[in-house]
């Protein structure tokens, strides 16, 4: 089972549209927590240095076409593939702190056109997060802040579409972070939400899966 005897890490993840500072602030949020003696590691999804992740990366960067429903189960197999490595991590006592899950492989394929509960079953049963963070920021901001690179869905109407179903995924687990504010108040947010969660994932609480 996934109850664990010692006292385990917490999955936390960052999401939120392109722009949203997400990758900073988790850069920030594991050297804070190290810093305080704390083991946590920064993840990111697509984890790109797979041969998976390399067909993503060649698809994002439009090097490659792939079919809409392909490239979805694609960036879930890319999460599968790194899920024993994350558990046992989590079960030895590192907190992961993720850029992007499955929250960003169901809300950017949903944006297509895709049906919402076929984008979340290939994910089912994947860890799930303890804690979602959402950067929460209207897309002119995010687009105003040194503009989209040139990947592909780095466009305003399509960003549009995808803060939709974010929001239809919300949970329990999510809480909202203002990302309009300073980078320091965003961090200040999310240190004190993360400390939250690491206190009460080593005081026991069970690893959960999606879509609990
Ligand atoms: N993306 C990310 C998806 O479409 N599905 C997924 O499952 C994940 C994890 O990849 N625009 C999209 C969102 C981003 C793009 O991510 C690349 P990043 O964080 O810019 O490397
Ligand atoms: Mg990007």
């Amino acid at each position: 089972g996934l109850s664990c005897a010692e006292k385990r890490g917490a999955l936390i993840v960052l999401e939120g549209l392109d722009r949203s500072g997400k990758s900073s602030q988790c850069a920030s949020l594991v050297s804070f927590l190290n810093k305080q003696g704390i083991s946590a590691e920064a993840w990111r999804f697509p984890d790109r240095s797979t041969a998976i992740g390399s067909m993503i990366s060649s698809y994002l960067s439009s090097s490659a076409d792939l079919d809409d429903c392909t490239v979805h189960l694609l960036f879930s197999a890319n999460r599968w593939e790194k899920r024993s490595v994350m558990e046992a991590k989590l079960k030895e006592g590192t907190t992961l702190v993720v850029d992007r899950y499955s929250y960003s492989g169901v809300a950017f394929s949903a944006a297509k056109g895709l049906d919402l509960n076929w984008c979340k079953a290939p994910d089912q049963g994947l860890l799930a997060a303890d804690l979602v963070l959402y950067l929460n920021i209207p897309p002119e901001v995010a687009a105003a802040r040194g503009g989209y690179g040139g990947e592909r869905y780095e466009k305003m109407d399509f960003q549009l579409e995808v803060a939709k179903y974010y929001k239809k995924l919300q949970d329990s687990t999510w809480q909202t972070i203002d990302a309009t504010k300073s980078i320091e108040e965003v961090q200040e947010d999310i240190k004190n939400a993360s400390l939250r969660i690491i206190a009460e994932c080593s005081e026991g609480q069970e690893l959960l899966r999606l879509w609990g």
